[in-house]
């Protein structure tokens, strides 16, 4: 019988094919994919995101986790589009222009993912006008950014200022080492997050979901 808990566990020890396999195995006996997704593989990152906000895991441990939940959501991703299914919200992701560091990123990106979100990510050194498009086209909820340097913070107040200009209503969220919340609030972002797994947390706050 499909064992959720073991799902979940599996990617909390980043054990790749187990979790492919439970995944397998619970859509083959019929669970609902939501399920699977809700109590296996997000219930699965929810702890690594708790253990990361801890320090009890580093950025390794967080990778090979969100690697067991990619193999599972492969399985699920076609069923959950099948069904409708919506995502708790839809999230345009980048790095500010100037600003080519992305592991940071590529973790918020894991675990915004693993915490049911769906994440555009428009990748490095991103001008504004670009976020702008991409939140329309998107028609995202929120603009979560990141920078690493203290030249290219600046930034992000220009494209929060590029989405107010045109009209755009999607939330938005900063993150990176030299960021601060004092600094979000003096740029008028509406959220900050210290790390990826808070991300989640700020994400899920900003969206009510
Ligand atoms: Co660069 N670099 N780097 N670098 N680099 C730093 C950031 C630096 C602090 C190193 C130092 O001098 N001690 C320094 C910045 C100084 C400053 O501005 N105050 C620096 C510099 C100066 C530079 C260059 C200018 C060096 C040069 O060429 N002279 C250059 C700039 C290039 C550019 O971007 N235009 C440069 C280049 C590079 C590499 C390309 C070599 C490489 C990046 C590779 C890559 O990303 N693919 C690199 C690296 C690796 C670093 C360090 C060593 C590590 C950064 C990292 O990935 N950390 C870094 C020093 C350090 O931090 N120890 C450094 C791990 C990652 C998981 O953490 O990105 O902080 P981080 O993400 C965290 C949180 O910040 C948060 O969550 C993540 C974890 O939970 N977070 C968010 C991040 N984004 C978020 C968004 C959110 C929420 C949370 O919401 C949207």
């Amino acid at each position: 019988m499909a064992d959720l808990k073991a799902l979940a566990d599996a990617i909390l020890g980043g054990d790749m094919n187990t979790a492919r396999d439970l995944t397998q195995q619970a859509v083959d006996e019929g669970v609902d994919p939501e399920t699977i997704l809700n109590e296996g593989l997000t219930g699965g990152m929810e702890v690594v995101g708790r253990k990361f906000k801890a320090n009890e895991f580093y950025v390794p441990e967080v990778l090979i986790a969100a690697r067991a939940m990619h193999a599972g959501m492969e399985i699920l991703e076609p069923l959950l589009a099948a069904a409708g299914t919506k995502p708790k919200g839809i999230v345009v992701l980048g790095t500010v222009k100037g600003d080519l560091h992305d592991i940071g990123k590529n973790l918020v990106n894991m675990m915004l993912r693993g915490g049911g979100f769906k994440v555009v990510d428009v990748g490095i050194d991103v001008a504004e006008d670009k976020f702008v498009e991409a939140a329309k086209a998107e028609n995202a909820d929120l603009v979560a950014l990141s920078a690493l340097l203290t030249t290219t913070m600046p930034q992000m107040k220009a494209v929060i200022d590029a989405l107010k200009d045109a009209g755009i209503e999607a939330k938005t969220i900063i993150g990176g080492a030299p960021v601060t919340e004092d600094y979000a609030e003096e740029i008028g972002a509406d959220g900050y997050a210290p790390d990826a797994a808070s991300a989640v947390d700020k994400a899920a706050e900003l969206l009510a979901c």
